[in-house]
């Protein structure tokens, strides 16, 4: 007998809604939940294998611990008695920093994720911070604290109503978008051109976003803070300015204007391999459009001035009135979000509050570089203690970070490690303790930060759609055991963690003015919550304290967990709408649009309007059927196009002898890789294009299939030297590499 169960895919970040077809405790079947209030049925090849990743039978099934230096099965007990024995020795004899914590990109992607993590580093009070953010959108935050005063205040483009979309860096073909929640990305794409608007993407690969567009330009990559500078610059010089109703909440026009004054189109279009004419047209059509958007993703920001490309975006938005404006650029208002306070000055946003102990680099959001992860564990310094102890929750940085065998090594070196990962991988083979979570059919799901990234208002919840198989542990309760485990806790009930902070957020919100709940008593409150778990009633507790919550019954209409049960297929909150000047916070109050620390880049980004690099450089692509480092194991999402080859246009592979399907030797700064040559016109001249998050041939891995077609980790060419210095975050795009032909009689041999 089967039956079906509502569940969000967790495998990306559209947030589609599935319906899953169940078998006893097996999921079967996935199809697109048609009455989803965002999604309405859409689904891509990933979330219809939903029941394959979530039945992957590599994943562990009980934590592992390692004794006499293998890694071997054990009861959750013994695990966490190992994770307390592990970690508090170290923290009490060289301090809280030489206890880093990783936490990799699906904590953005299970409720764990979202509701643990903060209270384990508050926990530990240690500075060694990583994540994924680093290697991914830590520009865009840093460029939203710097305008807006809040790093997590991230405008989206509104895909449903725009005239005008010009979309930079980034694939959401093949991604299906990221830093706007969309689900059906390509039929918006294709909805907005069929409303007569239009679409122009820059990419130097001609993608299959590409091929949509009315226009696509191959910029040379790394320059785009360079182009859009010059955009800026154009809408000064040829009085198209307009920022419309924004003009009273911007503070530094005129000193904006100054400031770009070399950026003219003429100055960068050598740089950029974009003639000056196309420049100022793209300028122009930005300003004569109805409604416009800019927006950029991953190519934009792991480049060396990613921090000052993600500020050029708003830049231009605001420049042109599309800031806040429906068919701009608006700031969603997430279910879960804070209870809104009034508008005015407030603490503003800082940048490097405190350093790296190694290479000094300024923290930013309360992290270090993740570049810098290895250098922090294996190199001792007279400023403190290296780090030697790790807890790593849902990442892989052995792939996912530069220079993978350097961190290899680091990890090996540590006193103690603990990795929440479902599979024994390239990462977690380090670990002493590995706890697994259960798979996503047996998580409850809800999406803190992805709904506030939404191109339209609204809010899921789903229990899991499974029971918890027995020996299993909800993750939550895995991230709630592990905190009391590494704080001196070890053994208290896990619920005290929920406990804990909800009596912090009520105590907290009883004594704001502008709080529904101003002036209760919290115990009353926390009283009145419901959910049959802590994660539940913390949900419960944030819709209620929300902005369309109900306040604790002061809006009887209100949001609550109950409400929300009762909607299973999610409750639709309304498109995008103005919100200004209420989320800034910065201390003027207003739209800071030329910070200090930006002023003070800028003379970096004038010294590359002369760099013209000769050689080949590399970039990274995606694929619709993988996701980062963790989707090769899913026979039924790998082979066919899905592979990892090295893309190299026709007139570089014969300069350089390569043919295609041959090997082809790829040397950057951190190492070098040999992969099969690709031959398509689909990159630019002077561009080549290896997919990142494989090199799945190290041993001590629970990774079968993966291993049967291991590719090769492009982060191995990287030496994690090359940062954006305002955000920490890695150049992964726009690096110089050297390619040598394999022979063939090399290749049989290797
Ligand atoms: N060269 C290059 N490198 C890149 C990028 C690039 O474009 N080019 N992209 C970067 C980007 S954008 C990102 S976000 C990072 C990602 O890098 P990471 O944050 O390291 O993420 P993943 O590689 O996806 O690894 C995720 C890990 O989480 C585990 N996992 C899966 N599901 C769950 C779960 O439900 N719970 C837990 N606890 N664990 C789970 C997986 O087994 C895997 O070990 O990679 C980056 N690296
Ligand atoms: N199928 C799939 N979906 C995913 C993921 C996945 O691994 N697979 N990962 C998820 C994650 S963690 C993230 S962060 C998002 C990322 O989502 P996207 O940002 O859409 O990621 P990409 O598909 O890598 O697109 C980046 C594009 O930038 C281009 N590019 C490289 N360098 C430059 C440059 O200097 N300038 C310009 N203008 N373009 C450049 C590349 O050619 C590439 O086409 O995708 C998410 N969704
Ligand atoms: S687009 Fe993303 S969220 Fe939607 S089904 Fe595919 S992987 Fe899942
Ligand atoms: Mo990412």
């Amino acid at each position: 007998m089967s039956r079906t169960a509502l569940r969000i895919c967790p495998l990306c970040e559209a947030t589609c809604g599935l319906t899953l077809t169940i078998e006893g405790t097996s999921v079967t079947g996935a199809r697109g939940d048609r009455d989803d209030v965002f999604s309405k049925g859409f689904i891509c090849p990933k979330g219809a294998s939903f029941g394959a990743v979530d039945g992957d039978p590599d994943r562990l099934r009980t934590p592992l611990v390692r004794k006499d230096g293998e890694l071997r099965e054990a009861t959750w007990e013994e695990a966490f008695d190992a994770v307390a024995a592990g970690i508090r020795p170290v923290v009490e004899r060289y301090g809280p920093n030489s206890v880093g914590v990783v936490l990799g990109n699906p904590n953005v992607h299970t409720m764990a994720g979202a509701l643990y993590p903060p209270v384990l580093l508050a926990g530990l009070g240690t500075r060694s911070i990583f994540t994924a953010s680093t290697i991914d959108q830590m520009p865009k935050h840093v460029s939203s604290g710097l305008l807006f005063g809040d790093a997590g205040a991230i405008p989206v483009p509104d895909l449903d109503h725009t005239d005008h979309l010009l979309l930079i860096g980034a694939n959401p073909l093949e991604s299906n978008g990221s830093l706007c929640t969309a689900p059906d990305f390509p039929g918006k794409l294709k909805a907005l051109r069929a409303r007569g608007g239009t679409l122009t993407v820059i990419d130097p690969r001609r993608t299959r976003t590409a091929k949509l567009a009315d226009r696509h330009l191959a910029i040379r990559p790394g320059t785009d803070a360079l182009l859009l500078a010059a955009m800026a610059y154009t809408l000064f010089e040829e009085d198209l300015v307009d920022t419309g109703e924004l003009a009273p909440h911007l503070l530094g026009i005129d000193e904006l204007r100054e400031e770009l004054g070399d950026f003219t189109p003429e100055a960068v279009a050598g740089a950029c391999d974009i003639d000056a004419g196309t420049i100022r047209t793209l300028a122009r059509e930005l300003a004569a459009a109805p409604t416009a958007a800019v927006y950029a993703r991953i190519g934009s920001c792991t480049v060396p001035h990613g921090t000052l490309a993600s500020w050029l975006v708003d830049v231009l938005n605001i420049l042109t009135g599309n800031l806040d404006r429906p068919g701009g650029a608006l700031f969603p208002q997430a279910a879960t979000d804070r209870t809104p306070r009034p508008a005015g000055p407030s603490h503003g946003f800082a940048l490097g509050r405190w350093h790296s102990r190694v290479s000094r680099y300024p923290e930013a959001k309360g992290e270090l570089p993740i570049s810098a992860l290895a250098e922090e564990i294996d190199t001792a310094t007279p400023e403190g203690e290296p780090i030697r102890a790790l807890v790593a929750v849902a990442t892989n940085p052995v792939l996912s970070v530069p220079d993978g065998d350097r961190l290899d090594k680091a990890l090996d070196g540590l006193d103690f490690m603990v990795s929440v990962d479902p599979y024994l991988n390239e990462t977690s083979r380090h670990a002493d303790v590995v706890l697994p979570p259960p798979p996503p059919s047996q998580s409850p799901h809800h999406d803190f930060a992805f709904n506030t990234l939404a191109v339209r208002n609204q809010v899921r919840y789903n229990r899991p759609a499974v029971p918890l198989e027995p020996g299993r542990m909800a993750e939550t309760e895995i991230l709630a055991r592990l905190i009391l485990a590494a704080t001196g806790m070890h053994g208290a009930d896990p619920s005290a963690v929920d406990d804990l902070v909800i009596g912090q957020t009520l105590g907290k919100a009883v004594k704001e003015t502008w709080s529904p709940v101003f002036g209760r008593d919290p115990k009353e409150l926390s009283g009145l919550l419901t959910g049959v778990s802590g994660p539940e009633r913390r949900l419960d507790m944030m819709l209620r304290l929300g902005p369309y919550g109900d306040g604790f019954g002061v809006r009887p209409d209100g949001l609550t967990l109950e409400r929300l049960l009762a909607h299973p297929h999610g409750i639709d909150l309304g498109p995008l709408a103005s919100r200004l000047p209420q989320p800034l916070k910065t201390r003027s109050g207003k739209v800071e649009l030329l910070a200090q620390p930006i002023v003070d880049d800028l003379p970096r980004l004038r010294q590359a309007l002369a760099e013209r690099p000769d050689g080949l450089v590399l970039v990274g692509r995606r694929h619709l059927r993988s996701n980062n480092s963790w989707m090769h194991n899913v026979p039924a999402l790998t082979g066919g196009t899905n592979r990892c080859t090295l893309h190299i246009h026709p007139e570089d592979a014969e300069r350089l002898g390569v043919a295609d399907g041959t090997a082809v030797r790829v040397k950057g700064a951190g190492g070098e890789v040999t992969a099969p040559a690709e031959v398509t016109d689909g990159v630019r001249p002077g561009v080549v294009s290896l997919p990142h998050g494989w090199g799945h041939d190290r041993p001590g891995t629970r990774l079968s299939h993966a291993a049967v077609d291991p590719g090769v980790n492009v982060n191995q060419l990287l030496d994690g030297s090359l940062l954006d210095p305002l955000s920490g975050n890695a150049v992964l795009n726009g690096v110089p590499v050297l390619l040598f032909p394999v022979k063939p009689a090399t290749v049989s041999a290797l």
